[in-house]
């Protein structure tokens, strides 16, 4: 069976005009539109934000899950049934903040999973508050003299983390994000889309201009091979972050695959690894 674009359309997005977060849902349904993806296959899991809402807007199964803990909640599902292409997605905040530790733990176990989050420099639901990616200096509504911190780097700490595939899109070029999310949904393996998602309503600093004057597009470096971890870390340093494009890709052994009794398949289509005998014996044993 083929699917039309407007199969993956799930509910009436609520975000303001001009949110960058309407071109990451679009990229998201060019992907799975172009892959041919039964949405019955699919499930998006989110955290909250703005940007969380995403599980919503997309039509396939959806978890809108708790502020950060998408990637526990997808990684879950990923384990019970290989089968499903597993999304998870939310903000910055979500992400970077609450939710950093799932991140980093995920790209080191390589859950087959896409993780995409939507970088807006600001945490937006809650009105305006600073976040781990805004710059030192950005003035918020909890950081009226600006803020002290340094930002954080998500696609460094992907690269040393271990994830498999990493990348970052831009939400003003959905040609090449759409292409971006295609390949990080192929990828077998967590893959990391870091996507510059303005906030057109809190952030007047970081807008779409803002990234455009400062992106520096990896696919028009024909040169440029991701998959060198090193060179990939050097190159993000280098570019202070703003790269675009698929900065690292390797192939490595899903998690899954590296847990005892955990099939490719189904969790309900898998026979039970005791007869009601043996589990019978071993309760008595040791209860
Ligand atoms: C445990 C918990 N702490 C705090 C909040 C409040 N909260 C909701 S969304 C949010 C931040 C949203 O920012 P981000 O993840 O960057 O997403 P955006 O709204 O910018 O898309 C916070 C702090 C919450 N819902 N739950
Ligand atoms: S507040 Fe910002 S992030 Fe939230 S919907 Fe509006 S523009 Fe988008």
């Amino acid at each position: 069976m083929s699917y039309k674009l407007t199969d993956y359309r799930g509910s009436r997005p609520t975000w303001c005009p001009g949110c960058g977060h309407f071109a990451v849902l679009g990229c998201l349904q060019q992907a799975a539109y172009q892959l041919g993806l039964p949405p019955e296959s699919m499930v998006v899991v989110s955290g909250i934000g703005c940007s969380g809402k995403i599980s919503q807007h997309f039509n396939s199964y959806g978890f809108h899950s708790l502020h950060g803990r998408s990637i526990p909640v997808a990684t879950g599902i990923q384990i019970s049934n290989p089968n499903l292409t597993v999304i998870a997605a939310g903000g910055d905040g979500d992400g970077y903040g609450i939710g950093l530790n799932h991140f980093i733990h995920a790209a080191r176990r390589n859950v087959n999973i896409t993780y995409i989050v939507m970088d807006n420099h600001i945490y937006s639901l809650t009105t305006g508050q600073y976040s781990p990616t805004s710059r030192k200096g950005f003035v918020s509504k909890t950081t009226p003299k600006g803020s002290a911190e340094m930002h954080l780097r998500p696609l460094e700490i992907a690269l040393a983390a271990g994830a498999s595939f990493v990348a970052q899109g831009f939400s003003g070029d959905v040609k090449q994000l759409t292409n971006l999310i295609k390949a990080a949904i192929e990828h077998k393996g967590f893959s990391h889309i870091n996507v510059f998602s303005p906030c057109v309503t809190f952030n007047k600093i970081n807008t779409f201009d803002w990234f455009r004057e400062r992106i520096i597009n990896l696919d028009q470096q024909e040169d440029y091979q991701p998959s060198d971890r090193l060179q990939a870390l050097a190159k993000v340093m280098e570019a202070d972050g703003v790269l675009t494009g698929i900065i690292y890709q390797e192939e490595r052994k899903l998690f899954h695959n590296e847990i005892a009794g955990v099939k490719d398949q189904a969790l309900t289509e898998t026979p039970p690894a005791l007869t009601q005998e043996q589990f019978e014996q071993l309760t008595a044993q040791y209860c």
